[in-house]
């Protein structure tokens, strides 16, 4: 019969049929946290600062004149040098400044909202007008709400559109707000192509900690072309933070490296690192001695994990995989741990591997399942199989050929199905998933949910189309993209048409 698009299994040859082909792209074979990508752009040489007394190193305000409010130049809170400007509600600008018309350009400024009271509409701002009294660029309004009261920098980019522009630093607002703003390093320079990474040190404070006990972290520096935009701490002992500066409590002994990701308001991102140090007296100590590698990749499911301990009867290993188990021996321990595919972070007290386990066997689509043999038009067509041998760490999250900077831990897999019902001159593509299926029971007069059986993945799609003749089902084929290990190639083949 011309059948409403039924859907049957086996009929792979004949005209109208749809076929489903199981794609995986596998989780990637490493973890890069923190990779530099100081990838410079041709940068021209040094830009000229098109403004008089940028830094107010006069000690006055030569080169500026002053339009409005309370306006002072003071020795006690510079950003760079002797001097900063101060501003009450005031307002500063530099004489008319001579360009060329056209081409692009950039304003900077270090700002501290040194005080704010009241509230009314506007705010401080840097600007930039061009000789028509046309706004090129604005900071918009910088209040503490959104600033905060310690220095930043605020980066402007314009194209000059006439000869001669103004640079404006200054109060704009309702008379229902008084702002005190110190601000400093000014500089109106013309733009160059490429892009300069930030240039930036960091320090810890201190950098052998007594535990547990305060350290203290700091970031200074600068982007020359532009403004820092994200900074990123990843102190190397679990804990992370954000910002310029800060202090945490340090309580884990070890020896730790500290990373600070930092980047510009154009993407570009630097990192930096410090090692650093904390003991503590009053813990037990335990060692991990095998494996000596602070990470590894094995092929092997049990890796024995054995060391040294002091003071303490019996030794507590587990993973954040699942495992958790006493080791044998107290002074000299060791034990077997079972591993699960992908990354595992093995824990005996505060000593810790990272050890990845890479399932040996090919990798594998497995007792593939559909929901039924036929289905009619818009009735959900539902294929569960396995994936054996995957390495992902995260089967529930997709995999990144590429992830950004600071989310390369996310290692999982991309499993799709592919369904065509004109022999692949078109071809829908549906994201298949980790399915955990479930059984409800009322215990205790409540509802529970009960896991029931291993997860299992699915895909689902409901034909759109009708179609004449039977129609077959599937077509399965896995096909491989990306690598479970290092440089592996792929070990299955693309779909075939
Ligand atoms: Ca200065
Ligand atoms: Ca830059």
């Amino acid at each position: 019969m011309c059948a409403d698009a039924l859907f049957r299994r086996g009929c792979l040859a004949r005209p109208g049929t749809v076929r489903t082909v199981v794609e995986v792209t596998l989780g990637r074979g490493t973890i890069l946290l923190w990779t530099a990508v100081a990838v410079l752009g041709i940068v021209s040489g040094a830009r000229a600062n098109l403004l008089n007394n940028p830094g107010f190193e006069t000690g006055s305000f030569s080169g500026w004149t002053v339009v409005s409010g309370g306006a002072s130049v003071i020795p006690d809170d510079s950003r760079s040098g002797a001097w900063a400007a101060r501003l009450v509600n005031g307002e500063v600008r530099q004489g008319w400044v001579n360009l060329h018309g056209g081409r692009p350009y950039k304003a900077f400024a270090w700002v501290r909202i040194a005080s704010e009271t009241g509230s009314d509409w506007g705010g401080f701002r840097i600007e930039v007008v061009d000789a028509n009294w046309q706004s090129l660029a604005h900071s918009g309004a910088l209040l503490a709400e959104t600033h905060g009261t310690n220095w930043f920098k605020v980066a402007l980019s314009f194209t000059a559109t006439t000869p001669r522009v103004l640079f404006l630093a200054g109060y704009f607002g309702g008379g229902g707000r008084t702002q005190v703003v110190h601000f400093d390093d000014c500089a109106l320079v013309e733009d160059a192509p490429g892009n300069l990474p930030p240039a930036v040190n960091i320090t810890l404070d201190p950098v052998h900690v007594s535990a547990p006990a305060p350290q203290s972290y700091r970031l200074s520096g600068d982007d020359p072309d532009g403004t820092i935009r994200q900074i990123v701490w990843e102190f190397g002992d679990g804990t992370r933070a954000f910002g310029w500066h800060g202090s945490r409590r340090v309580g884990l002994p070890g020896d730790f490296t500290a990373r600070v990701l930092v980047a510009d308001d154009e993407g570009l991102v630097v990192t930096q690192q410090l090692a650093w140090s904390a003991r503590r007296a009053d813990l037990p100590g335990v060692l991990i001695t095998n494996p000596v590698s602070l990470e590894l990749t094995t092929n092997a499911p049990v890796v024995l994990v054995s060391g040294t301990a002091t003071g303490l009867a019996t030794v507590a290993v587990s993973t954040d995989r699942g495992f958790y188990g006493l080791a044998t021996g107290s002074n000299a321990w060791s034990i077997s741990v079972t591993l699960q595919p992908g990354w595992n972070r093995i824990h005996a007290h505060h000593a810790e591997r990272r050890i990845r386990y890479v399932p040996p066997g090919p990798l594998a689509v497995l007792g593939l399942s559909e929901s039924t043999n036929t289905v009619e038009r818009w009735e959900p067509l539902e294929i569960t199989f396995q994936i054996t041998n995957s390495a992902a760490t995260h089967p529930h999250l997709p995999f990144e050929a590429h992830p950004p900077p600071g989310l390369a831990w996310v290692d999982g897999i991309t499993v799709d199905g592919l369904f065509t019902p004109d022999n692949w001159q078109t071809i829908y593509r549906r994201p298949a998933f980790l399915w955990q299926p479930y059984a409800r029971a009322r215990k205790g007069g409540a509802e529970w949910m009960y896991p029931t059986n291993e997860p299992r993945w699915c895909v689902r799609f409901a034909p759109r189309r009708r179609a004449c003749g039977s129609i077959a089902s599937k077509y399965a084929r896995p096909a491989v993209q990306g690598s479970r290990a290092r440089g592996a190639s792929p070990s299955c083949r693309p779909p075939t048409r």
